[in-house]
């Protein structure tokens, strides 16, 4: 509940304009939720990385088997010689993996977060000498023009981690869609994307014994208190991770376990005891949605890999 509106429209230095426009308004509708994307602050994608080697959190160890099992398969049906372009690649953990296999023309980063990307580029320029690496710090949502340099190689979009997952299905096919845009002719994907399964395995990956995914919901928290001069009790609220099974997502809440009222830039909000905020969606999928979703995309699968469980999936399109 909106209690009061009041508050200076002058900009604040070194907000961003966009998480607090996010937050305020995803405070003031009936179901409170902010989107994912402001999960990732330097604390936030510290504590991500944590996540990802966790026991629970079975995608990263996976996906990372997949990989180096099938990246020749990858190779010899997308062919070497292409240039790879890796949407999102925060630490380009698993690339290395990829490019030993795939023997690119070019590899190209992007990423919207220009600190972090320029290290992972440096360090894979490192490793692999003689690779013409191009950075791009760029939200990828939307199609990107491509570095001259990289010249007509034909593309191969790596997007690994079921990313897409997070993504409603109208926004995924739309990333999709602006993938093929940014890639071109001749363009093939390789997309990591999670399978559905058991809430006996789905449920703890989202709230693990250590509870690190719980300390990376609740960062939100201390985020807005931080940028966005908030008074928001972060020791009322807990995490909260359901499996929604109608929709076939994860969905991560923070509820609050007292009645409260607290005030972020100035505006004033309520919330009762037990009343959520939802924070993040992470979409999971079968073998025909998987391949539906690419579909409607603009991409055909031409190969798919799982693991003995099926808990995850590598899929290897082309536009
Ligand atoms: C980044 N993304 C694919 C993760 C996921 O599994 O949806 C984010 C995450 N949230 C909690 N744990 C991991």
């Amino acid at each position: 509940m909106l209690l009061e509106m009041e508050r200076s429209d002058a900009a604040t230095p070194g907000v961003d304009p966009a998480f607090r426009a996010d937050v305020l308004a995803g405070l003031a509708t009936a179901r409170k939720a902010i989107p994912a994307r402001w999960f990732y602050d330097r604390r936030g994608s510290e504590l991500f990385e944590q996540i990802t080697g966790l026991p629970e959190y079975y995608p990263t160890r996976t996906e990372r088997a997949l990989l180096a099992a099938h990246a020749p398969d990858v190779a010899r049906l997308a062919g070497t010689g292409r240039a790879v372009v890796e949407f999102g690649s925060g630490s380009s953990a698993k690339t290395p993996l990829l490019l030993a296999a795939v023997e690119p023309a070019a590899y190209v980063p992007i990423d919207i977060s220009g600190d972090f990307l320029r290290e992972s580029a440096a360090a894979l320029g490192q490793r692999f000498a003689g690779l013409p690496v191009h950075p791009v710090e760029a939200d990828f949502t939307r199609p990107i023009r491509l570095p001259a340099a990289i010249g007509g190689a034909p593309r191969l979009g790596f997007f690994p981690g079921s990313t897409i997952g997070n993504l409603a299905a109208v926004a995924a096919v739309d990333l999709l869609r602006a993938m093929a845009t940014t890639l071109g002719e001749g363009a093939m994907l390789l997309i990591g994307m999670d399978r559905v399964k058991g809430e006996d395995v789905l449920v703890p990956a989202y709230d693990d014994a250590q509870g690190v995914t719980a300390a990376f919901n609740l960062n939100l928290l201390h985020r807005i208190n931080r940028e966005l001069d908030g008074d928001i009790p972060v020791d009322a609220f807990r995490h909260r991770a359901i499996w929604n099974d109608g929709e076939a997502r994860i969905e991560m809440h923070l509820e609050a376990t007292r009645d409260i009222a607290f005030t972020v830039s100035g505006c004033r909000f309520a919330m009762a005891a037990g009343e959520t905020i939802h924070t993040e969606n992470s979409h999971k999928y079968g073998p025909r949605s998987a391949r539906q979703t690419l579909a409607a995309g603009g991409w055909t699968t031409v190969a798919e890999w799982t693991d003995p469980q099926q808990n995850f999936a590598l899929l290897l399109a082309e536009a």
